[in-house]
C-alpha cells in the first residue's frame, strides 16, 4: 500500500509526518548515528542527511554533547527533512519512565519524535509514556523483536507487543521487527541489523541484506556501521537507500 494511504489510517501525528516524508523523498532508510564526537555527528549527519527518512541517535553515548544539541539537531532535521528517533529503550515502570522521558539532562520528548520502550514492565510502561508523548504529537515503537543472538523478545512475547500496539495505536506508531508482525498498514518496521553482506560482529549483532529485511515485510531498515564506518558514508548510504528501495 502506498505511504500516502497509509498516512491517512493513522490519528498519530508522528506517523503521518514519516508516511510522506518517505513518500516525498523516496527513502526507507534509517541511518544509525552511533558516533560519541559530536562534532563528527554532525559531519555524518551533514553527509548522510539528504538520504535518510530517520535519524536515529544513542543521544547518551555522546562525549562533548553541547547544551544546545537539541536546536542543532533539530536544524538539520528541517535542512535534510528527516524525524528524529532517539532508541531510549525505556524499561521501568510507567511512573519512572514518564521521567525518563520528559526530565533529566536528554529531556527525550522535546525533541525526538519517535522513541522505543521494551513491553517487559508491561502495558505501564506504554501508559506512562503515552501521558509525556501523545499531547506532543510523538510516536513509540515496541520492542518486539531484537535483532542479537538469542535474544529473548520471541513467541509469545513477541505476540504480547502487537497486541498492546493495537489497544495504545494512537500514540504507538509501530515496530523494531525483524520481520512484518501485524498486517495492519497503519503500524511501521523498523529493522535493526542491516548490512549490505550478511553476517554477525563479535558481540551477537546478526546482520541481514537490506533486500531480506523488506522481503521479510520490513518498512524501514536501521543501519550504524555499514554507513559511518565505510571510507565513504555518504556514497555507501546512497547504495543501502537503493538496495531498500528498490526491494520494495
Ligand atoms: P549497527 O552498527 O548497524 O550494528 O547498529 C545497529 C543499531 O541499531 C545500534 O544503534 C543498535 O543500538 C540498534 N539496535 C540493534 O542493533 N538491534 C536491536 O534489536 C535494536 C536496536 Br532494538
Amino acid at each position: 500500500m502506498e505511504y500516502k494511504k497509509r498516512a491517512e489510517l493513522t490519528s498519530n501525528p508522528t506517523a503521518q509526518a514519516l508516511f510522506a516524508l518517505m513518500d516525498k523523498k523516496q527513502t526507507n532508510l534509517c541511518l544509525a548515528a552511533d558516533l560519541t564526537d559530536w562534532q563528527e555527528l554532525i559531519e555524518l549527519i551533514e553527509a548522510v542527511g539528504s538520504e535518510i527518512c530517520v535519524l536515529k541517535t544513542h543521544i547518551d553515548v555522546i562525549a562533548d554533547l553541547p547544551t544546545n544539541f537539541a536546536d542543532k539537531l533539530n536544524e538539520l532535521k528541517n535542512k535534510y527533512n528527516f524525524l528524529i528517533f532517539e532508541d531510549r529503550k525505556f524499561a521501568d515502570i510507567g511512573n519512572t519512565v514518564k521521567m525518563q522521558y520528559s526530565s533529566g539532562i536528554y529531556k527525550i520528548a522535546g525533541w525526538a519524535d519517535i522513541t522505543n520502550c521494551h513491553v517487559v514492565p508491561g502495558p505501564g510502561i506504554i501508559e506512562g509514556l503515552r501521558e509525556i508523548g501523545l499531547p506532543k504529537g510523538r510516536g513509540l515503537l515496541l520492542l518486539a523483536e531484537m535483532s542479537s543472538k538469542d535474544n529473548l523478545a520471541t513467541g509469545e512475547y513477541t505476540k504480547t507487543a502487537v497486541t498492546w500496539a493495537k489497544k495504545y495505536d494512537d500514540f504507538v506508531i509501530g515496530f523494531i521487527g525483524m520481520k512484518k508482525l501485524i498486517d495492519d498498514p497503519k503500524f511501521i518496521t523498523l529493522t535493526p541489523g542491516v548490512q549490505l553482506a550478511a553476517g554477525q560482529d563479535n558481540l551477537g549483532q546478526q546482520y541481514n541484506t537490506p533486500e531480506n529485511a523488506i522481503k521479510n515485510g520490513s518498512d524501514i531498515i536501521i543501519v550504524g556501521r555499514g554507513i559511518y564506518a565505510a571510507a565513504n558514508p555518504q556514497a555507501e548510504a546512497q547504495k543501502y537507500r537503493q538496495a531498500a528501495w528498490s526491494a520494495l
